[in-house]
Order: structure tokens, then sequence, then C-alpha cells
């Protein structure tokens, strides 16, 4: 069986577009591939965070993992700061990487952009991400498009670790899904869709109740042309609002233009509000119901015992193919 990693950021509560382009993936996966999904609150804190809310954030996320579907016996889930060998793993793979790859990141780039004090683990984020993928021999790491360079950057420091000090990591490959990659901001239809976005009408969050739901999808932005079209060059807006009711609703993108032929935006809104609740709604009634039991807590602590077990290992591998520490007798 092939070995998928996928990590997500507790950064905030998760988004229509990390559910498509991320959580929707995975629970398909799980059936196929041994499979283990990580909540990486150390990458989180690369932009300053408040305690108690990322506290809340950690183990909200950790219920939503299992909401929407995945299931803690065929995988294995777990908060990455419970797993040690992540941070002394980056630690190393921060000497394999070199500043100028690191600075090239775009997502270095927005996230630092206009800001007066850049916390140095923001730059030295992606080799983190690498020692993440790379301890658990992963061959599949499923994500949305923008995460793509961070895979890439992984393969080639894996490689070069390879050559210069001993040949034990797996190189891994993407899997970016052919439709959804990239859901885009309600508010800026081409900026994408983020969790961290101060702009609230921007996303959509799997925990916004109905109410909150209809308000953002009424006031998504779309164009004065009136037509349900699929045009993502002119009608960007549109376009990316009939991309989720396929996704969501099993439609494809033909039967959505001909279901709204003659109808303005309005019944096209109100529908894709439908399509949401019905996804949507089970998915929170099964989180609340986690976030209330004990269930949750011995699911991460089952899940940071095999990850510390499969990482503790590859982490000694590391260290000998470096010549840190001593051989015991
Ligand atoms: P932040 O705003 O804190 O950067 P984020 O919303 O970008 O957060 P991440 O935790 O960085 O979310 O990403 C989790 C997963 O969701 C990744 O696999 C990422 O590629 C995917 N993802 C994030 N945003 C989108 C999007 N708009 N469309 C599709 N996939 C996305
Ligand atoms: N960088 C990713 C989150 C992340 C990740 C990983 C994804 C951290 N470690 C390992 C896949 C594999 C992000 O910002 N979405």
């Amino acid at each position: 069986m092939k070995t998928i990693f996928s990590g997500i950021q507790p950064s905030g509560t998760i988004t229509l577009g990390n559910y498509i382009g991320a959580m929707k993936q995975f629970v398909e996966l799980q059936h196929e591939y041994n499979c283990y999904f990580c909540i990486v609150d150390q990458h989180a804190i690369t932009v300053p965070q408040d305690k108690a809310e990322l506290r809340k954030n950690i183990r909200s996320l950790a219920a939503l993992y299992i909401a929407v579907g995945i299931n803690p016996d065929k995988a294995t889930l777990f908060i990455q700061s419970e797993v040690p060998s992540h941070a002394q793993a980056g630690w190393m793979m921060q000497c394999v990487a070199y500043i100028g790859e690191l600075e090239r990141m775009t997502q270095y780039k927005d996230k630092s952009a206009g800001k007066e004090a850049v916390l140095a683990g923001l730059l030295t984020y992606p080799p983190l991400m690498a020692a993440d993928i790379l301890l658990y021999s992963t061959d599949l790491v499923p994500v949305g498009e923008d995460q793509k360079q961070h895979i890439e950057l992984t393969r080639d420091l894996a490689e070069r670790f390879n050559k210069k000090h001993n040949d034990i990591f797996t190189i891994p490959e993407p899997r970016i899904p052919t439709v959804g990659a990239r859901i885009m901001s309600l508010q800026e239809p081409n900026k994408k869709m983020s969790k961290s976005d101060p702009n609230k009408k921007a996303f959509i969050s799997l925990l916004d109740d109905e109410k909150t739901i209809e308000k953002k999808i009424k006031s998504a932005v779309t164009d004065s042309d009136g037509v349900v079209k699929y045009d993502k060059e002119n009608k960007p807006g549109v376009s990316n609002l009939m991309s989720i009711y396929s996704i969501l609703g099993g439609q494809s993108i033909a039967e959505i233009e001909k279901l709204y032929e003659g109808k303005g935006y309005g019944d096209f809104k109100m529908g894709l509000i439908e399509v949401i609740n019905n996804k949507f709604n089970p998915i929170r009634n099964r989180y609340n119901e986690l976030l209330e039991s004990s269930e949750l807590d011995d699911i991460l602590d089952k899940g940071a015992e095999k990850a510390n077990l499969v990482a503790g290992k590859m982490l000694k591998k590391m260290e000998t193919a470096m010549g840190l520490g001593r051989k015991r007798k």
C-alpha cells in the first residue's frame, strides 16, 4: 500500500476551499492508501496567532477531519507538535535548503509582502513541510494548487539529501485535484479563498450557520451580465460559484448552465445555498457531537503514538546519514 501525507494549518476554521481542495480528497483516498493527516500547528505559528484561539482551532480542526469522514481506524490523525521528530527533522532540512530557494516561494512572498516584521519561521517553513512529508516515506501528497511549489521544493531537498548523505528518502509526488484545486474568494474572485482572510465575507467556513451562508453567497461578487455561464476569464465570480455548485452538488457545469438558462443570479444563488447546506449540515452536526466527547482525544492520542513510532525511525536514519549524535554500543 502506498503512503499519503497531508497537513492543514489550524489558522482559522476550514473553508469551502480547504474542503474541496484538500479534505474531500482525503476522505476518498483513505480507502486505498496508508494515510497520515496532520494538524500542522507548528506551521500556523509562522504568523502571529492568538494563543487561546490557536488551541481552539487545533481541536476544532481535529473534529472537522473526523466530521467530514476521515475514519481513524483507516487513517492516522495527529497534531504536529505532539510528534517532536517533525521539528527535529525540520531543522536538519533547513541545513539542506538554501536561503535563495526559500525566498523564491510565492507563499512566503505573499504572506510577507508589506509586513514590517516578518518571522524567520515564515521563510524556513518549507523545510519543515518537507520534513513532515519525508518522515513517513510518503509517495503522494494531496494538496490544492497553491502548495505545488512547496512539494517541488520538497522533492529537490529530498534528492539533494539522498545524493549528499544517504539514499533514505522516498521522492513524493503532489496530487492536485483536476477540478476545484483553486476555489476563489467570494469578494475578490481573482484571489484564492483563504481561511485567514481578514474579510470574513470572502470565504464560507464549514461551521458557518445557514443564515451566514445565505448572506455570504448573496453578497458574493458576480457581474452585470446576468447569465449563468462558465467563463473563467471574463466571469470569474460566477464561474467560481458554478465550480462550487458542481463539485458539491454533483452536477456538471453544462447541466448547471441548462438548469439556470433564462434565470438570473438570484435563482442560481438560492440553488447554490441549498447545495452547500445539504453538504455541510450533516458535517456540522457530527462536529458538534465530537467536540463534546472524549472520543476525539483518544483518536489524537492514538494517532500521535503511531506517528511518533514511524517518524522516530526515519529521524534516526537522518541523524545517522548526517553524522549527528553518536553510535551506541
Ligand atoms: P491560510 O489562509 O492560513 O494560509 P489556507 O486557507 O490557505 O490557510 P491551508 O491550511 O494553507 O489553508 O491549506 C490546507 C489545504 O487546503 C492545502 O492542501 C491547500 O492547498 C488547500 N487549499 C487552501 N486554499 C484553497 C483554495 N482556495 N482552493 C483549493 N484548495 C485550497
Ligand atoms: N503548507 C501547507 C500545510 C502543510 C502541508 C504539510 C501540506 C504543512 N505541512 C505537508 C501537505 C503536506 C499549507 O499551507 N496548506
